[in-house]
Order: structure tokens, then C-alpha cells, then sequence
């Protein structure tokens, strides 16, 4: 028999407490693994929640480099309502040679009788309670604490027929929804979660302050149509809505993921001279490769007049459109949807990869970036183009290293 733990969460977000509570589950009782199981849509909470992915994203990258734990799915692969006694035992039916040690706090053994089917989770399952006290806490008083959980085990253990664990544990003072007021007062949690985590609630723009986009895009849209020649104009809306699917697809805010796409060419109007005029006049400098190939110039002068021209105050969908062209070593998110949705939407047709680098665009980013700039290069030398350093090193930079987020599992399963 194998002894795995079952620590059941909504985690949103994940934090310290729990990694804590199911190290020192491992740890105090000899398991030899635990298994997190993130829940579906949680029934019991009123608030809304993050979406189950990203939660059990931000899960899996939290235990990603700890021994003895591993995500369990079977929740959030649920459309139905789950219950822990249903996913104990379907979790029994397919490992029979399971042992389940089924972890809950304190508060959660006090109302274990109102849970659905508490005896079919109790015949599944040992209980594990966790004790929670605070490093202040006299021996006294933790004494105190320990007698009245012990008596409350007693009499659950009169009822359900099942082993019991008591877990001491001290008290870490974090909670995901004080977790959530932080990051929504723009402070740092860096304290409390472990880095993969704070690294993806802001990739992801997790628990920001919504903005309001979707007047903006209304407000865009007949400006630029006017800017542009109809077949690029088309080319934009093409990119903001695959943009906007790509966004959908790596959870990130898909009303800034469209805007940044509507604009990624909006400089596009201007000749080369034009562009390098414009450059002049507000200041932008201009590389070697710039003056040689003045129409990657598009690029920079598209982000500078997205912030003055068309209003757009967020820095991220300025940037993604200023390396659009060329790329960046180390581009976020953000930047390789633009990059992506510019070359993978619908209206184009020429690219050579065009339908193998469709379909790898939802399956792993990073690699479509690399398949992109690839080509893009091949392209460029048969032509006897200069390339910028810039695509070089970004070709570079994205053939060399994987995503993190892919290497940790997610983006492929
Ligand atoms: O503006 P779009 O046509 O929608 O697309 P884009 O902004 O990606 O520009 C694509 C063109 O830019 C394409 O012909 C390849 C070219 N390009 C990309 N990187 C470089 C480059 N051209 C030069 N000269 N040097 C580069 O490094
Ligand atoms: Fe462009
Ligand atoms: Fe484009």
C-alpha cells in the first residue's frame, strides 16, 4: 500500500500556508506522496473565482520543484459538481493500492457531518486534522487546544469508523484572500507564495483591477480603419482576433490582448520616410538596421503613437507592439501573442509552415516564436535582407531555452 494525502483546494491563489500544511503532512506522518487535488467550480464559495485552470496552474508550478507532491486532475477535469466523497473514490477505484490520508483544517472537522457523505469519504480515507498554533502560544494553551480537538475526534470517531491524525502545525499568518486584497492594493506578495507563482499571477494579470477596454476598441476602430489601406486594415482585425483567441488560450486579459493587436500596425499608414521623419520629430532613436530597412521603423513608431495618439496607457500592449516586428530576447507574454497572432492570422497565406505553426501556436507558444523567427530568418537571407540583430537574438534566445510553463507540463496537457 502506498500512503498518499489528499490536500483539497480551491487555491486562489496557492500560498506558502499550504505548501507548508502538506510538507509537514508528508513529513509527520511518513507519506509517500500527496496528491493536490484542485477543485472544479467550488460549490461552497459565494465569491467568484479564478478559472479552474489557472488555478490548478498556479498549483502545479507551486509543487513543481518539491519532492513527494503531484497535481491531481480529476476535479478539474470535471464538468459536474465534485464532491470529495466522489473523487475519493474514484481516486480508490483507480489506484486500489492507495492508502488516502484525506487532510482538513480544524474548521473543516467541526462541520464534517454536514459534508455530502461524510461516511463514504471516512471508508475511503483516514482523516488527518490539522492544528494550527501561533509560535506565541503557550505550552498551556496548546495543550488546552490539543484535548479539545482530541475530544471532537472522539466523537467523530463514534460515528465514522475510520482512523484519525492529528497534525501539529504552526500557524502561517497568510490566506489567499488576504493574498488577493494585496495583489488588487498593487503589493507585493513575493513573501507568500513561492516565485513561479508570483511570476505567473502577474504574467496572467491575476486579481488586477479590471479596465474597462471594450469602449476603447469601439472608439479605435473607425480611427484606424481611416489610417489604414483596406487589406491591412483587414490584416489588424485578423491579428486582434487571433490575438484574442491566443489570450483566451494562455489566460491573459483578452480585451488588452485585442487592443494590442488592433494597434500592433497602426504606423503602418506611413512610407519610410514618413517613418523616419516621424522618428525625428518625436525623438525615437534609430538603429543601423532601422535606417538600412526604415520600414521595421512601423514598430516603434506604431507604440509610440498607440500611447499618444490612441490613448493606451498600458505599458504591456505598448511594448508588445514596439518589438512585433523583430521580436525580443525574453519577450513576456503579451509580446509572443502579437508576435504570433501577426503571423498566424487568418487573412495570411503565404508563409511556408503556415498551417503547422497554426496549430503549434496553441499548443506551445514559445515554440511557435521559434518556428516564426526560423522562417522569418530563411526568408530574410534568400532575399539578401539585413536582418536586425535584434530577430537574431530573439531567434536565439527562443530555440535555446523551453518555457518554463511548458517544461512544468501545463501547456501540453
Ligand atoms: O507588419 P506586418 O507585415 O504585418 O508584419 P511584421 O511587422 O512582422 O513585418 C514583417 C516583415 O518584416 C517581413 O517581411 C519580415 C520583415 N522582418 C522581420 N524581421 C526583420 C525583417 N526585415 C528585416 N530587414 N530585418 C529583420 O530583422
Ligand atoms: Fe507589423
Ligand atoms: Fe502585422
Amino acid at each position: 500500500m502506498k500512503k498518499i494525502g489528499i490536500m483539497g483546494g480551491t487555491f486562489d491563489p496557492v500560498h506558502n500556508g499550504h505548501l507548508y500544511l502538506a510538507r509537514e503532512a508528508l513529513r509527520q506522518l511518513s507519506l509517500d506522496q500527496v496528491l493536490w487535488l484542485t477543485s472544479g467550480d467550488p460549490p461552497h464559495k459565494g465569491e467568484s473565482v479564478r478559472s479552474r485552470v489557472v488555478r490548478r496552474n498556479m498549483t502545479k508550478l507551486a509543487i513543481a520543484d518539491l519532492d513527494g507532491m503531484e497535481i491531481c486532475d480529476i476535479e478539474v477535469r470535471s464538468e459536474a459538481e465534485a464532491y470529495s466523497c466522489e473523487t475519493l473514490s474514484a481516486l480508490k477505484a483507480q489506484h486500489p493500492d492507495y492508502e488516502l490520508y484525506f487532510i482538513m483544517g480544524e474548521d473543516s472537522l467541526r462541520h464534517f457531518d454536514s459534508w455530502y457523505h461524510p461516511e463514504i469519504i471516512a471508508e475511503k480515507a483516514k482523516i488527518v486534522v490539522a492544528m494550527r498554533y501561533e509560535s506565541s502560544d503557550s505550552q498551556d494553551e496548546i495543550e488546552k487546544r490539543l484535548t479539545a480537538i482530541r475530544e471532537l475526534i472522539e466523537q467523530r470517531k463514534r460515528v465514522f469508523s475510520t482512523e484519525f491524525f492529528l497534525l501539529q502545525t504552526k500557524n502561517i499568518p497568510v490566506s489567499s484572500t488576504a493574498l488577493r486584497q494585496m495583489i488588487a492594493k498593487g503589493e507585493s506578495i513575493r513573501d507568500y507564495v513561492p516565485r513561479a507563482v508570483e511570476d505567473y499571477i502577474k504574467a496572467h494579470h491575476l486579481y488586477e483591477e479590471e479596465i474597462s477596454y471594450d469602449k476603447q476598441i469601439a472608439a479605435i476602430l473607425p480611427k484606424l480603419e481611416k489610417a489604414l489601406k483596406p487589406s491591412r486594415f483587414r490584416h489588424t482585425l485578423g491579428v486582434m482576433e487571433t490575438a484574442a483567441s491566443l489570450a483566451m488560450r494562455y489566460s491573459y486579459p483578452v480585451s488588452a490582448a485585442r487592443i494590442a493587436g488592433l494597434l500592433h500596425d497602426c504606423a503602418k499608414g506611413n512610407n519610410d520616410k514618413e517613418l523616419l521623419a516621424l522618428c525625428k520629430k518625436y525623438h525615437l532613436p534609430v538603429t543601423e538596421a532601422e535606417e538600412a530597412s526604415p520600414h521595421l521603423l512601423h514598430a516603434k513608431v506604431g507604440a509610440y503613437l498607440a500611447k499618444h495618439t490612441y490613448k493606451i496607457k498600458d505599458e504591456e500592449i505598448c511594448h508588445a507592439i514596439a518589438v512585433h516586428t523583430t521580436g525580443e530576447p525574453g519577450m513576456g507574454l503579451l509580446d509572443q501573442i502579437i508576435f504570433v497572432a501577426d503571423y498566424i492570422e487568418p487573412n495570411r497565406n503565404r508563409a511556408a509552415r503556415l498551417q503547422e505553426i497554426r496549430e503549434v501556436a496553441f499548443f506551445d507558444l514559445h515554440l511557435a516564436v521559434a518556428m516564426i523567427l526560423k522562417d522569418t530568418i530563411q526568408y530574410l537571407n534568400k532575399g539578401n535582407a539585413r536582418i536586425d540583430a535584434k530577430t537574431y537574438d530573439t531567434y536565439r534566445s527562443f530555440t535555446r531555452t523551453i518555457n518554463p510553463e511548458s517544461a512544468s507540463g501545463y501547456a501540453h496537457k
